[in-house]
């Protein structure tokens, strides 16, 4: 019986029902809904809002929670094929959904009081209202324990000073869960869109992300009231602590979008004719694409395994860092050489390999840069901190 190009080793057969059901149910939405316009989308430098409806209704936002907040109770496995699926269809639907999810309804969920998990997580899961989450800041990312941007308190409220940069989501979010430093340390706010002070701007002339919103945002003397600071948490593992979940996804979705440049290579190669013969057939191309499909297969059991310590609550973040490294890696080599194979033809939109290279320079790169967790898992083999004093 022939295999499964897309799944050499049967990954698939290690699901459980309903982890299969939610993976078809996405895979359908990417085929159906993503596919047919991502490509344009791309070109246009517009994030498909139109699909947020429907995301939602599908309940992949927040799909990990608890019913009584509006999530659907699905498992981490199950949330990681949902990043997969989205991110063969496109990285900025996955990290619309990523950040959605892991990185503004878990901290509400996680650190949040039980006012604020009713005002706002039932409300996010249906979509209506968006999320995004300013960790970064201009000067520096990848050391976010050296941030600028603080809040004081001022009798029952905050006052909030600074700006982030690099925000997904920016410009489409009612609200901005934002981190800031504190007398107390670092705290986390739930900032609302129409606060005095507060305002989101675009950033222009990317080259990747093009289907996603990214923005700056600044705080000139926000006033957040005590009733928006997240009270559960304090200290850089508030914001770790999101990162972990988000980067959890994030090791499932770059899968997707090498899949889909398998898939693209595959058909090309086969009806490319060049010196009397189909591309496929020659060795070098054919070594090419069973190298992409070895790769492929390392990531799935890596995440799938990945998935199942976290389901049974003893995932640790290197072994996060690890995945996120080797499956970011593994995916924009595979579309930059999936873009080569199908040459000229390789270069435009029309094409799925380079939106995939493209936005995977930013997938590579955010949540944690390559060289941010080769060091952290560095840093777990010797014992050693190589981030410096
Ligand atoms: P360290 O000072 O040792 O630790 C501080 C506290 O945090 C705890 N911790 C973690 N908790 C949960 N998850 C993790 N991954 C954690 N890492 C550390 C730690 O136990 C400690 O707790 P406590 O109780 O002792 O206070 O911090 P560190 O030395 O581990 O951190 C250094 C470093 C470089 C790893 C960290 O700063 C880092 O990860 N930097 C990268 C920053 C980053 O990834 N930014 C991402 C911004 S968000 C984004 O990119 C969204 S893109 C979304 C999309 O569109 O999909
Ligand atoms: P820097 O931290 O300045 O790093 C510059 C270079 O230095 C990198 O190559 C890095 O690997 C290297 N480097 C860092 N430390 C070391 C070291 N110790 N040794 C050797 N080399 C090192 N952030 C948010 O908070 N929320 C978001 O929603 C969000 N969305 C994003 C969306 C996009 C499209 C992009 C591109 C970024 C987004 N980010 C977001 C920001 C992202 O997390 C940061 O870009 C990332 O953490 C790196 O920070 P930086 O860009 O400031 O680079």
């Amino acid at each position: 019986m022939a295999l499964n190009p897309y799944d050499l080793y049967d990954v698939r057969s290690l699901l459980s029902e309903e982890e299969r059901a939610v993976q078809d149910t996405v895979a359908r939405f990417t085929d159906e809904r993503v596919l047919p316009i991502i490509g344009e989308c791309f070109d246009e430098g517009r994030f498909p809002t139109e699909l947020i409806p429907e995301i939602a209704g599908l309940g992949l936002l927040g799909a990990t929670l608890p019913a009584e907040y509006g999530g659907s109770e699905l498992n981490y496995v199950s949330y990681g094929l949902i990043c997969q699926e989205l991110e063969r269809g496109d990285s900025g639907l996955r990290s619309f959904a990523s950040v959605q999810s892991s990185l503004c309804m878990y901290p509400i969920f996680a650190y949040g009081s039980e006012e604020q998990k009713k005002r706002w997580l039932p409300d996010m899961a249906a979509g209506k209202v968006i999320g995004c989450f300013g960790l970064t800041e201009p000067h520096g990312g990848s050391d976010p324990a050296n941030m600028k941007t603080h809040a004081k308190r001022d009798g029952d409220d905050w006052i909030l000073n600074g700006s982030k940069m690099w925000i997904t989501n920016g410009n489409l979010a009612d609200i901005a869960i934002v981190w800031a430093q504190t007398d107390d340390g670092i705290q986390g706010f739930v900032v609302e869109k129409d606060f005095a002070g507060f305002k989101a701007q675009l950033v222009k002339h990317k080259m990747s992300l093009r289907a996603s919103v990214t923005s700056a945002l600044f705080f000139d003397g926000v006033r957040v009231p005590e009733a928006n600071r997240l009270p559960n948490v304090k200290g850089l593992k508030g914001p770790l602590g999101c990162l972990t979940q988000a980067r959890y996804g994030i090791t499932w979705g770059p899968i997707g979008a090498a899949i889909a440049c398998l898939d693209e290579a595959l058909e090309y190669s086969k009806e490319r004719i060049l010196f009397n013969r189909p591309v496929a057939a020659t060795q070098s191309a054919q070594i090419k694409m069973a190298d992409w499909a070895r790769r492929i297969t390392s990531a799935q059991l890596l995440s799938l395994q990945l998935g199942r310590l976290k389901d049974a609550g003893r995932m640790q973040p290197t072994q996060v860092s690890l995945a996120k490294w080797n499956n970011c890696r593994m995916a924009i080599d595979i579309a930059r050489e999936a873009r080569d194979l199908l040459g000229g033809a390789g270069i435009t939109t029309e094409h799925s390999p380079i939106r995939h290279a493209l936005n995977l320079e930013s997938v590579i790169t955010y949540e944690g840069t390559e060289t941010v967790h080769q060091l952290v898992v560095g840093r777990e083999l010797t014992g050693i901190n190589a981030f410096g004093g």
